[in-house]
């Protein structure tokens, strides 16, 4: 019997000392990353003056999430052609319940839609692509996945790290609650995804309740998305892209430049030696449209895809500068408009 339970007892020291991550791999997460941490809390403390024990007691709770460190090398607009990102986010039942939402919350999306001067389409169609309307913000600890990648990412960590900074300030600020927020593994939040850069710069407190909801507030939410996208440069009544044809001779010059690009069109003109207005010499039957800057999208020289872009094309690319997801956004809030 004493046997037994000394054998259970040895197991037991094992598993806790080499299995459990509190007793081993957090330790030298925290440890490892010492200086750095040091470095992220001084800053946090003097420049930004966030209590001190506050910002202490966040990184003694952080635990690696190894898991985002992989994720984030598959990203979706990294790995898939054209044709298999577009199945993803461009569905039927995407398109159709994108277009059940709008009808749903028409009343909120026409008063943000009349301030900011965006198409409630455009703001469904974002919803619709980063978090199917909402539903998925979410599962992984951001605390933890911006931690993971602000420390040990081995390309992004500057990026991420300022990303974390943002985070501590915007949960100290607005007394959000870090130890029960979730959100996807690159730490956007909420509905439409901010990044806590982002949610601190851009969102907007719409319905005038003293907090900026990303995660429950309608009002908050669509203000956030027209707020962000206005504050990138967005026209009003603006085009967001166009189908075009290029003629056959310069077809396969255009194509050469690869899949998921966008580039602008004056300068692949100039690139082929035409001036850099001389648009309608490389395309079939083009009409002048009143938009200054085009850009030409080149989705797939396998499928000889691609589209004119406007402006407003551009601006899509900064909430995700992905060639791609812009498309999906853009051609999404078309087939919902177009399903009303
Ligand atoms: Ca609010």
């Amino acid at each position: 019997m004493k046997n037994i339970n000394f054998k259970i007892l040895v197991i037991f020291i094992y598993l806790i000392t080499y299995i459990n991550p509190a007793f081993s791999n957090e330790e030298s997460f925290q440890d490892r990353n010492q200086k750095k941490i040091k470095e992220i809390t001084s800053i946090l403390i003097n420049e930004y003056k966030v209590d001190e024990d506050y910002v202490k007691n966040i990184f003694k709770s952080i635990k690696m999430n190894k898991k985002v460190l992989k994720l984030m090398s598959g990203a979706a607009e990294r790995t898939k052609t054209w044709e298999q990102y577009k199945k993803i986010f461009i569905t039927d039942s995407r398109v159709n319940e994108g277009i059940k939402y709008y009808k749903k919350n028409y009343e909120i999306l026409k008063k943000i839609e009349l301030q900011y001067g965006v198409p409630a389409e455009v703001i469904v169609a974002f919803l619709g692509v980063e978090t199917k309307y909402g539903k998925r913000t979410g599962k992984i600890k951001i605390l933890d996945s911006l931690a993971t990648l602000a420390l040990e990412h081995p390309r992004r960590s500057k990026f991420f790290t300022k990303e974390l900074i943002h985070f501590i300030i915007l949960t100290y600020e607005e007394d959000l609650d870090y130890k029960n927020l979730y959100g996807s593994y690159a730490g956007a939040m909420g509905a439409p995804q901010f990044m806590p850069s982002s949610y601190r710069k851009l969102s907007v407190d719409f319905n005038k309740d003293g907090k900026r909801d990303l995660w429950n507030n309608k009002y908050d939410i669509y203000a956030s998305i027209a707020n962000y996208l206005v504050a990138n440069g967005w026209k009003k009544n603006g085009t967001i892209f166009s189908n075009i044809v290029v003629k056959k001779e310069f077809e396969e010059i255009l194509l050469k430049r690869g899949d998921s690009k966008t580039i602008s069109a004056g300068k692949f003109l100039k690139s082929i030696n035409l001036e850099t207005d001389q648009l309608d010499k490389i395309l079939v039957n083009y009409n002048k449209t009143k938009e200054k800057k085009k850009y030409l999208i080149l989705l797939s020289s396998k499928n000889k895809k691609y589209k004119l872009g406007y402006t407003n094309f551009k601006v899509i690319m900064r909430y995700n500068p992905s060639t791609y997801y812009a498309m999906c956004v853009s051609q999404l809030s078309k087939r919902i408009s177009e399903g009303l």
